[in-house]
């Protein structure tokens, strides 16, 4: 099934690749596709799941289920568009890499969680803070967390109490550098 899975995918892909007028982006689709066809699997089949859940997602990298490592880079992204947090954890910790070479000057990536209807107003008095304040307001209220502004090859790792994560509200991350944030976003979804 999940090779089976797998391969619908891989065809879609090929199909699309073939088919389309725009160029074919084909490593960021098919990761994308593999982690779906992970995380399916681990829901669908509960004998699967401690290998299938070791393997998938944005889990994967690091740290057991009360951690994540995400990765940024050059092209501004984020290597994963959602982070489950877990309401058993009591603490969450997220680490933050900058797998590009560009300077935090020209490419400065930081991740910001914050309510999603406070990311506006966060990212807004950001870029008006500006370069010195790594774009967040100093004292910011409305931030929950934020790892600090990095460049091309350096990492930060922050962690944050669970309890700031209320049930049935939802929750935004993304890089507050100005611009950035079009492409540099994603849900943080609080789940049992
Ligand atoms: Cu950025």
């Amino acid at each position: 099934m999940k090779t089976y899975l797998a391969l619908i995918a891989a065809t879609a892909l090929v199909l699309s690749a073939c088919g389309g007028e725009k160029p074919a982006e084909p490593a960021k689709p098919a990761a994308e596709a593999s982690a779906n066809t992970a995380t399916a699997t681990a829901t669908a089949s509960a004998s699967d799941a401690a290998p299938a859940a070791a393997a998938s997602g944005n889990t994967a990298t690091a740290g057991g289920e009360c951690a994540v490592t995400v990765n940024s880079d050059d092209k501004m992204t984020f290597d994963t568009k959602e982070i489950n947090v877990k309401s058993s954890c009591k603490d969450f910790t997220i680490t933050l890499k900058h797998t590009g070479t560009m300077p935090k000057a020209g490419m400065g990536h930081n991740m910001v969680i914050t309510k999603a209807s406070d990311k506006d107003g966060v990212m807004a008095d950001g870029s008006a803070a500006g370069a010195e304040k790594d774009y967040l307001k100093p004292d910011d209220a409305r931030v929950i967390a934020t790892t600090k502004l990095i460049g091309g090859g350096e990492s930060d790792t922050i962690t944050f109490p669970v309890s700031k994560l209320a049930k049935g509200e939802s929750y935004a991350f993304f890089c507050s550098f100005p611009g950035h944030a079009s492409l540099m976003t994603g849900k943080v979804n609080l789940v049992d």
